[in-house]
């Protein structure tokens, strides 16, 4: 018997949200609501992490009845196995991520791509100083081909450990030393987890959950950061700007664009074609505008950290803003992609256009999109959303709501400079407890959670608690339509982080990226831990990914909390089934790198956990709690 509907005011807290689930009903379009009803319950012994795949002699199923699997493991060696393989896919997507920059870099250098530029010379001359490479007086083509070597030799084997560990305390690198834990190449470790996961090989759970360690700091410090920089040096680095977010960025009278993935190498081209005056003139042409480039998931928040450009919404609103009518095309490159997208843009006029060999989409229309070829493709793609406009039925637009202001734009680099050019500012302002601690809230939206009721509740408590918060990937859009981005939202903060805000005119929280840009938080916490000579473990901070879903944000929490940042999630992985590993996530790491996981569904339990860790650590730097 079909399931009823669960009432739409249970699936999230956002009234745009609420009215294209209706929208969706009414029409008979399914979206991943309905997917989650139909696949609950879940496979127990999945969501336990005691079933193998992992050979032939099974696939096992680990249980109190069955307490070992054909070959012999127990649920600890199961679980592990499972959770280290989920974390080589986290760290292999971000990190591949970080490759592909690489290669429009190399291509640059090649002069083989014409419609990229080193547009922040400073900063690839800052980058390559930092990993050792000679820049005085030196051709910046010369700096960036040698940064290229450095960072394409990041990925391989014959190194012992990621450049940009440079960036990280001494004494935390000592830690990681000891442990084996310093991740010394990236597709090496993570072809290691693979290897080691195989039949036969680590049948040991804590050394196997050291190696997750392991991957996923190589995309913490590895991957991530060079995505990032990499992303800053070709593209320019974020600088603070308004810009806006709801699906009330779709503009009827527009033709609507949206850009979803993660690289910002196809979107940044899209973005300049949409400018160009010949298509401009061809959608007026056809009754519209002008041409609108809106973002979606963390490709939007590339665009929105360096051009500013509108979010129409995080992971759950993907679905949701097709779902207006007002779409002509969807242009997505690689992650978090819901395939069921071209489901829904098969319902309307929407065109699904996908860019990436490594991720197409049965049913989209791809463009095999190359950096030799970038600006031609961009302006084909964007041409096809243009001349969609004329087949948009404007009896079935529905956008439900106006935009709301949202401030982005803070880079390492923008924040130092705010602070008059060092973190001796920050510091002060921690050391006064006017600014208590600082929280990374990072990460998605998952359907088993009412949408954003996490993200966005957990923020507003830890402000009010002068906790500075920092946001990336899909909370951004969370925060920012609560009203948390823009400098008014000081007066939703504690007396000390409002004094502190109002007086830069910023808002208590931060817009920091993207979700490779979780990396910007890593290095502003081994600067931070620098300047006061300490560890990272040893500051007053957190990090939170409230309603995480991917296997990308579980390497994030893996290397934050490898990192000795204490991180919250609010929902366990898949890890239950064992006592050794879940033990040693939510305890035994505390021993080991200073830090663990704890996981809590509740925002306000959280805020006060939270409280009291950085309550003990001002305490340990001598603060005032
Ligand atoms: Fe079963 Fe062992 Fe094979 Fe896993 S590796 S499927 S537990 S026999
Ligand atoms: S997009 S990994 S849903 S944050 Fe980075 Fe959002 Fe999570 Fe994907």
């Amino acid at each position: 018997m079909a399931k009823e509907p669960k009432p739409i005011d249970d699936l999230t807290i956002w009234d745009d949200a609420k009215a294209m689930i209706k929208k969706a009903r009414e029409e008979g379009i399914e979206t991943v609501h309905e997917r989650l009803q139909m696949q609950t319950p879940h496979c127990k012994f999945c969501e336990l992490g005691t079933t193998c795949r992992n050979c032939t002699m099974g696939p096992c199923r680990i249980s109190k009845k069955m307490p070992r699997g054909v070959c012999g493991a127990d649920a600890d060696v199961v679980v592990a196995r499972n959770f280290g393989r989920f974390i080589a896919g986290g760290a292999a997507g971000h990190s591949d991520h970080g490759r592909d920059l690489i290669e429009v870099l190399e291509a640059i250098v090649e002069g083989e791509a014409k419609d990229y530029k080193i547009t922040d010379e400073a900063k690839l001359i800052r980058i390559a100083a930092e990993v050792g490479i000679e820049t005085e007086g030196r051709d910046i083509m010369a700096v960036a081909e040698d940064a290229m070597e450095c960072f394409f030799g990041d990925f391989g084997s014959r190194k012992s450990e990621v450049a940009f560990l440079s960036r990280a305390p001494k004494v935390r690198r000592d830690k990681w030393d000891s442990l084996n834990m310093t991740p010394r190449g990236i597709d090496r470790e993570i072809a290691e987890m693979m290897h080691r996961t195989h039949m036969g090989c680590d049948n040991d759970a804590p050394n196997t959950m050291i190696h997750a360690a392991r991957t996923a700091l190589a995309d913490g410090w590895g991957g991530s950061m060079i995505g990032t920089e990499l992303s800053d040096v070709i593209f320019g680095t974020p600088t603070p700007k308004m810009s806006t977010a709801n699906l009330g960025i779709i503009k009827e009278d527009q033709v609507n664009l949206l850009v979803h993935g993660h690289n910002p190498v196809v979107s940044e081209m899209i973005l300049a074609a949409a400018r160009d005056p010949e298509l401009v003139a061809r959608a007026k042409e056809l009754g519209a505008e002008g041409i609108n480039v809106g973002g979606l998931c963390c490709t939007g928040n590339e665009l929105l950290m360096r051009q500013g450009i509108p979010m129409a919404g995080n992971h759950l609103m993907t679905e949701l803003a097709i779902l207006t009518g007002a779409v002509e095309a969807i242009v997505v490159d690689y992650q978090c992609i819901m395939p069921s997208l071209v489901t829904i843009a098969g319902c309307y006029h929407t065109k699904f256009i996908d860019t990436a060999n490594k991720a197409r989409f049965t049913g989209g229309i791809h463009i095999d999109f190359q950096p030799k070829t970038a600006m031609e493709q961009a302006k084909e793609i964007v041409s096809m959303a243009v001349e969609g406009f004329a087949e948009r039925d404007a009896g079935r637009v529905d956008i439900p709501c106006e935009p709301v202001s949202i401030m982005t734009g803070f880079s390492n680099e923008a924040v130092i400079e705010a602070l008059g050019g060092s973190l001796d500012p920050l510091v002060q302002a921690i050391a006064n407890g006017d600014i208590r601690g600082a929280v990374g809230i990072v990460g998605c939206n998952n359907p088993k959670f009412k949408q954003d009721s996490m993200n966005v509740g957990l923020a507003k408590e830890l402000i009010k608690r002068d906790i500075l918060v920092l946001a990336t990937g899909c909370v951004t859009t969370a925060a920012g339509k609560a009203g948390l981005l823009v400098p008014e939202a000081i007066e939703m903060a504690g007396p000390g982080l409002k004094k502190v805000c109002g007086s830069l005119g910023i808002p208590p929280v931060l817009h920091y990226g993207s979700c490779v840009d979780n990396s910007r938080i890593l290095q502003l916490c081994g600067a931070l831990a620098d300047t006061l000579g300490v560890d990272i473990s040893d500051l007053p901070v957190g990090a939170s990914s409230p309603e995480w879903y991917s296997e990308k944000a579980a390497a994030i929490g893996l290397y934050a909390v490898a990192s000795g940042i204490y991180t919250h999630l609010g929902h366990p992985p898949n890890i239950l089934g064992s006592e050794t590993v879940t033990n040693l996530a939510v305890e035994g790491l505390e021993d080991l790198v200073g830090a663990t996981f704890f996981i809590e569904p509740d925002p306000v339990k959280t805020a006060e956990m939270f409280d009291e860790r950085i309550k003990a650590k001002r305490k340990g730097l001598g603060l005032s709690e």
